[in-house]
């Protein structure tokens, strides 16, 4: 299968609060997470689903932690449909706005007409009114039924795509919209049905009117009070459809480091990605997807907001899309140290949070870099705020030179860089030559 992209980079962002009001009417219901930037910073992006990978992650509320599975839950996920790729975001459908719904509704219903042939006028208005009920109720009620049946069910998701709707919107929030929209659908069809049968009933030409007027006022009523769950139900599928699109068949690097340490002046350097660079942390405030092209070979490059030195369960959404990158999708790591202090985070700290990572993603193609080496003269930085595990011989090592075999790089003098560059190839194509032979086995098993 072909990848395309009509952009070679993307970028998905957590927006600060001000955006968040302005490009989402999601704040009411108390969505804390990740929303893309303004329509501007938004590249819109075509690419096709590739294969799942073959080891499978579970999100655990919200988390990025691998879980085992036992016996009874994987025959009962297997008596579940699974939609084994990515790239359902970019299927969602398109969502109206409520009003242009109701509006649109409204204007076809008023132009229904009683069935020819009907003498009685009694008979005709409330044959009218009944019909004109009955045409409201399902001009309302049919987009709501299309939009249930085509956001996917989210367990049926790739592990990466489920992840991603936890951080984006906040726990459990998908499926209360989704709640939310089908309970509104189902009330109009009960209430649209119920006047419609009323208006039938009417004895007289006058109440069949009265009646048609009460039932179309009660049914706008109830889609205007509760229609926002469309709008919601809206910005959800723009939020989600920006999401920059991985292909899984496609070896990926992920540039991973504390804040600040110049993970996306690397991103920079390294591929035709161009993420924002600036003296503070958490200036990369989404998944930033670049690409690098070897030998006629496409590659991906992500660049993902910085981690800081604490317990999982402490951490942010932006952190934790960072680790749903390296739990769900098959990349190779680039991880970033900056022993110079500048960034804000002291070696030790950078050490501890690198150990950790190490160790939970020990499967992964690595390649340590230190960055910011024109900066690096003097001695090894040290931190007043650094505890007595400072002296272990193992940090004090660290902090010297970073972890053993790590390349010494700076975007400023170049040092480094075609080094760094040559291995980042290197590192790539045994990525590929990786998933190919995972591909080879899963055929195989296949049959
Ligand atoms: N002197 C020097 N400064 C650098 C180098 N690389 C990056 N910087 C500076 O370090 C700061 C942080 O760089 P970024 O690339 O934004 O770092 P980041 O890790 O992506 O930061 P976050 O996205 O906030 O986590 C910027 O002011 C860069 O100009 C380098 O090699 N030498
Ligand atoms: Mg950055």
């Amino acid at each position: 299968m072909s990848a395309i992209s009509t952009n070679l980079f993307q970028q998905w962002r957590i927006p600060t609060s001000k955006q968040l009001l302005r490009n989402s009417k999601l704040h009411r219901g108390n969505y804390a997470g990740l929303f893309p930037m303004s329509g501007s910073e938004v590249c819109s992006t075509l690419c096709f689903c590739k294969k799942m990978q073959t080891s499978t992650y579970e999100v655990v509320s919200s988390s990025y932690v691998p879980m085992i599975k036992n016996k009874t839950e994987i025959d009962k996920e297997d008596a579940t449909p699974k939609l084994e790729t990515v790239g359902a975001f970019q299927k969602l459908p398109m969502v109206m706005p409520s009003i242009d719904i109701l509006y649109s509704a409204l204007k076809k219903a008023r132009r229904v007409s009683p069935t020819k042939g009907i003498a009685n006028i009694a008979k005709r208005e409330r044959n009218k009114g009944a019909k004109q009920l009955d045409a409201l109720m399902k001009e309302l009620a049919v987009p709501l039924r299309n939009y249930m049946d085509n956001f996917p069910n989210k367990r049926h998701l790739h592990s990466y795509e489920r992840s991603l709707i936890e951080l984006t919107l906040g726990d459990g929030n998908y499926e209360k919209v989704l709640g939310r929209v089908n309970s509104l659908k189902k009330k109009l069809v009960s209430v649209g049905k119920e006047h419609a049968s009323l208006c039938a009933k009417s004895s007289t030409k006058r109440e069949a009117e009265e009646r048609l007027t009460e039932g179309m006022k009660k049914v706008e009523e109830i889609f205007k009070s509760e229609g926002n769950a469309v709008d919601d139900l809206l910005n959800i599928a723009k939020t989600l459809r920006a999401v920059p699109v991985v292909d899984l068949e496609t070896p990926t690097l992920c540039l991973v480091g504390a804040p600040n340490v110049g993970k996306s002046s690397l991103v920079r350097e390294l591929s035709t990605g161009k993420p924002e660079v600036c003296n503070y942390p958490f200036t990369t405030r989404g998944i930033l997807m670049g690409h690098i092209i070897v030998n006629f070979e496409r590659f991906q490059v992500t660049d993902t907001p910085g981690l800081l030195k604490r317990h999982d369960e402490d951490r942010n959404n932006l952190e934790k899309l960072t680790l749903a990158v390296l739990s769900h999708l098959p990349t190779a790591v680039l991880y970033v140290h900056d022993l110079t202090g500048e960034c804000g985070t002291s070696p030790s700290d950078q050490f501890f949070i690198y150990k950790d990572v190490r160790e939970k993603f020990s499967d992964h193609l690595w390649i340590d870099v230190v960055s910011k080496c024109d900066l690096l003269q003097g001695l090894p930085v040290r931190f007043i705020t650094e505890g007595t595990d400072a002296e272990d011989p193992e940090i004090v090592r660290y902090r010297k030179e970073g972890p053993d075999g790590a390349i010494h790089v700076s975007v400023k003098s170049e040092n480094g860089l075609n080094e760094l560059k040559s291995r980042v190839h290197e590192v790539l194509i045994s990525q590929l030559a990786r998933i190919r032979n995972e591909s080879t086995i899963e055929e195989a098993c296949n049959g």
